[in-house]
């Protein structure tokens, strides 16, 4: 059994705020591949981020080198590389890629986005893997209202303070039965990656996905894919539907396509998002 060396992230934040040596090995090799590659882009990754960073407007890789470390740290196979790449602060190309899955997410802004299935050999000796368009399924189930969503809803790692209680107080409301003004959603799952419950979201295998506190190289990558797929990513927090929020936004609320049509699937997507929104408690706030 491979032994990971748990190492303690400077700053550390607390004891469920994991990296590995693994964490920092991968990004050291994306970042020198991609560098010698592209010399003039920026990098901005999880492992080599200083408070104080700040994502430009220049075009930059936004890396998250292991998506799900506390899953990598327990063998709980949900874990992901997540490369995506922004400009403006907007992201424009993503891949991720499950390596105990051997599904690959990829997507180009404006070119579509796909999942792509890789046999036991892996990426390396498959050259013919399953490639699907995203979403899975076309024309996209309707979603009438929040009562029949699936949800993804992840604690993080902040345990304490307001941020925790509207986190808590929400989910509560999402879950609780309509005739004590809930929501009464299907249900809620808390995969423990970003980048791949993004992904869940874009392939239509998940309704919705709402965190607050995470970064920009957690949901660059999976944004793209998302949108490409018919889906929408709006602020965590009760926001305007008109208001874009920019990749370093760290309160994210992903919807998946509702419907084939443009129209149709903007109108039922600000339905169940302005729906979504009334059932937060409290608003999150994060430093950037
Ligand atoms: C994780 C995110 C997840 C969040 C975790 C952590 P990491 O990223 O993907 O959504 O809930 O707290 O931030 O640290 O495994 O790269």
């Amino acid at each position: 059994m491979t032994v990971l060396l748990l190492l303690t992230r400077s700053p550390h934040k607390n004891s469920v705020d994991l990296v590995t040596e693994t964490d920092q090995k991968v990004e050291a090799m994306i970042s020198k591949t991609l560098h010698a590659k592209y010399p003039t882009f920026k990098f901005l990754g999880e492992e080599t981020y200083k408070p104080g960073m700040k994502l430009t407007d220049a075009p930059t890789f936004v890396v998250d080198p292991v998506d799900g470390t506390t899953n990598f740290v327990h063998h709980y196979p949900y874990v992901s590389v997540s490369i995506g790449f922004a400009v403006n602060r907007q992201p424009v190309v993503g891949v991720v890629y499950n390596p105990f899955t051997r599904q690959m997410y990829t997507g180009i802004k404006g070119e579509g986005s796909y999942l792509i299935e890789y046999k036991s050999g892996g990426v390396e000796n498959d050259n013919e893997p399953r490639r699907q368009r995203l979403p899975l399924k076309q024309p996209p189930e309707p979603l009438k209202e929040l009562s029949e969503a699936l949800v993804a809803v992840e604690w993080g790692s902040d345990r304490s303070g307001s941020n925790w209680e509207t986190k808590v107080k929400t989910w509560d409301n999402l879950g609780r039965a309509k005739e004590d003004g809930g929501a009464m959603i299907h249900s809620a799952r808390s995969f423990g990656s970003a980048a791949l419950n993004l992904c869940a979201v874009a392939s239509g295998a998940m309704d919705l996905y709402w965190e607050g506190g995470c970064w920009a190289w957690d949901v660059c990558a999976g944004w793209v894919i998302l949108n490409e797929a018919g889906g929408v990513m709006v602020d965590g927090n009760p926001g305007k539907w008109e208001v874009p929020i920019p990749v370093d936004h760290r309160k994210y609320l992903a919807l998946r396509a509702v419907a084939e049509g443009e129209e149709e699937n903007v109108s039922g997507q600000r339905k169940i998002v302005e729906e979504f929104w009334s059932f937060i408690v409290g608003t999150m706030q994060y430093e950037h």
